[in-house]
């Protein structure tokens, strides 16, 4: 068992824990995130120093830590995994993390060193990227600010991002933003020029004379004021520095989104600023939508992940009840109160899921519904017999056969056993038969998979439709039972009806829907016979499916129903 511990916060003490990142028995890799701390100037993610397991967390968010303490335990992965908990391992991986911004005027210069300083100073000043703790080549993040923009001290110019720390870099001085060096996606290292800025600074405050020049290779031109140049500090590579640094320049993820302006701040860690560029959200849009509910208004992984439930279930909400989609006009809203007493019913969590993905498949597939009637009298005498006789635990109602009989035809016809690929320029053909079954349930539809069908028998797969319609009327499918269906079948057929066009459950390519079979007089052997006629619809995805190939699907069914000894062949 080993220990994580705090590293050298660079002098700082008794930091606040903002953010736990991990939960005991979840498995880590290296660098993960463990927890984040904050002081007032920095955030800091204490990484994970190897891959293992999180045994216990010995802080709590709001708790105050300081260098040595004890912030979880871990169980190496690979036990011959050298300890690389120590402080002073983890210390060196968090100097580098905060990064720093040295363009506080160190030195400036005067043209004429007769004429006496003014106390306030027209100030040109180049905003170099400091030392960044040893990392080069650091994403420009943001922008945040846009040129002719007038800034106070302290607003943000850029943030950067290494993989552990998001730093912010301020402007220097109040003033103008003259110029911008960087775009967003840009790679800096330590002594770039990312900015230039005009504003007026008290020369009386900075020494004069000790450093002349500018760093910069992009001097801009001085205009005909008085003009006093700044330039950045020279490295100091001391772990003072470091402290100076995060309580005086740097920002550590302390982050503005927008790039219009620094007002409008959000917070939040790099990890979760990745995810959030990695969903395309906007941090702004997630604090206005679902708010940050870590401390001081940090927004927080579980923010971005509900931001992305909430948009991915606004979204359908827009086509499928008033709003519109595919550039079809909303439906318009009807206060129904005008017409007599409603009430308002939620629909269930598998209605809504259900209901957005049959009205996505019903708007990207085109649908042709093929209809046949199939003759199962000898099959019904055969069913019933089996069932009187008791010689199997099963009950054998239609609905194994017909699993059965679809399955034989897939394998015959493999284009109704895959699916169009994305691109919409290549079939995937399964060569496995995977069949939904839809079950009716208290909570909705649910669409259980018999797995593997063309090994099985017709008892087997009774057994397994039996016990999936079990489990998902009782709310125990696991989620596997719900997936890798090839083809779908749905039976109203213990219900009633006489056909129904059912929809596609995309991204397969067709599905069967059986409805009642009932007594109808067929011509046969020269005279009416009451024969036990069973409608079906082949509904199909007309993309990969044509007309001919459909009516061939169920024909070839129909031979395998009315003739059921060809099941076992
Ligand atoms: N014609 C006549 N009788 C039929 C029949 C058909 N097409 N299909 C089933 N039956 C009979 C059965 O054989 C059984 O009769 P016995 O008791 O005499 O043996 C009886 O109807 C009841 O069957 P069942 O419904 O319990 O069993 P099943 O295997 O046929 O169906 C299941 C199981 C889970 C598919 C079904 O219960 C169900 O939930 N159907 C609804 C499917 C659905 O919601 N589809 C969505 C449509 S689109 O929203």
């Amino acid at each position: 068992m080993d220990e994580i511990k705090v590293p050298d916060l660079g002098g700082f003490e008794g930091v606040e824990v903002i953010e736990i990142s991990v939960s005991a028995g979840d498995s880590v890799e290296v660098d993960d995130a463990i927890i984040v701390v904050e002081t007032d100037k920095a955030t800091m993610e204490i990484p994970a120093p190897a891959a293992g397991k999180i045994t216990a967390l010995k802080v709590a968010e709001g708790d105050k830590v300081s260098e040595g303490d004890v912030v979880a335990l871990m169980e190496l992965a690979d036990a011959g995994t050298p300890k690389v908990v120590e402080a002073a391992d983890v210390k060196e991986e968090l100097i580098e993390t905060p990064s720093n911004v040295s363009t506080e005027p160190e030195a400036l210069s005067t043209p004429a060193a007769s004429t006496p300083a003014p106390s306030l100073a027209a100030v040109e000043q180049q905003v170099l990227v400091p030392d960044l703790g040893g990392f080069s080549d650091v994403e420009v993040i943001e922008v945040s600010a846009e040129v002719g923009q007038q800034l106070e001290e302290e607003d943000t110019l850029l943030v950067l991002e290494t993989d552990k720390a998001t730093m912010e870099i301020p402007a220097p001085i109040s003033g103008e933003l003259f110029s911008i060096k960087v775009s967003e996606g840009d790679k800096v290292s330590e002594g770039d020029l990312i900015a230039v800025m005009k504003g007026s600074a008290d020369v009386s405050q900075v020494q004069s004379g000790s450093a002349s020049t500018s760093a910069g290779q992009n001097a801009v031109e001085r205009n005909s004021e008085e003009k006093v140049k700044v330039q950045s500090p020279s490295a100091d590579s001391s772990i003072d520095k470091t402290k100076a640094q995060l309580s005086s320049a740097v920002s550590v993820a302390v982050n503005t989104e927008a790039t219009n302006g620094a007002s409008d701040k959000v917070y939040a860690g790099p990890a979760v600023r990745k995810l959030a560029r990695e969903f395309g959200v906007s941090l702004a849009e997630v604090t206005n939508t679902i708010g940050a509910s870590g401390p001081r208004n940090r927004v927080l992984q579980e923010d971005i992940q509900n931001y992305v439930k909430h948009r991915l279930n606004a979204a359908p909400q827009q086509t499928s009840g008033a709003g519109g989609g595919m550039g079809i006009e909303p439906i318009p809203e009807v206060d129904f109160s005008r017409f007599g007493n409603v009430r308002q019913e939620p629909l269930s969590r598998i209605q809504k899921i259900s209901s957005q993905h049959l009205h996505r498949c019903w708007l990207n597939v085109p649908h042709v519904t093929q209809f046949d009637e199939i003759d199962i009298t000898d099959l019904e005498d055969f069913r019933k017999s089996v069932n009187k006789e008791g010689t199997y635990d099963t009950k054998l109602t239609l609905l194994p056969f017909l699993v059965k009989a679809v399955q034989k035809v897939l394998a015959e016809m493999p284009r109704f056993n895959a699916s169009l690929a994305p691109d919409g320029e290549t079939l995937i053909v399964k060569e496995y038969y995977n069949i939904g079954v839809a079950v009716d349930t208290d909570q909705g539809l649910m669409v259980p998979v018999v797995k593997n069908v063309d090994t099985k028998s017709v008892l087997n797969i009774a057994a397994d439709c039996m016990q999936y319609a079990l489990q998902a009327r009782d709310g125990k499918l696991k989620p596997d039972a719900l997936q890798g269906s090839c083809f779908s079948i749905s039976s109203l057929g213990g219900i009633g009806g006489t056909q129904f066009t059912p929809i596609v459950n995309a991204p397969e390519v067709a599905i069967l829907g059986v409805s009642k079979a009932s007594i109808k007089p067929i011509w046969q052997d020269d005279g009416w016979q009451p024969r036990l006629i069973l409608p079906v619809a082949l509904s199909y995805d007309h993309r990969v499916i044509d007309g001919v190939l459909a009516a061939k699907f169920t024909t070839r069914l129909k031979q395998l129903l009315e003739d059921s000894r060809h099941l076992l062949l």
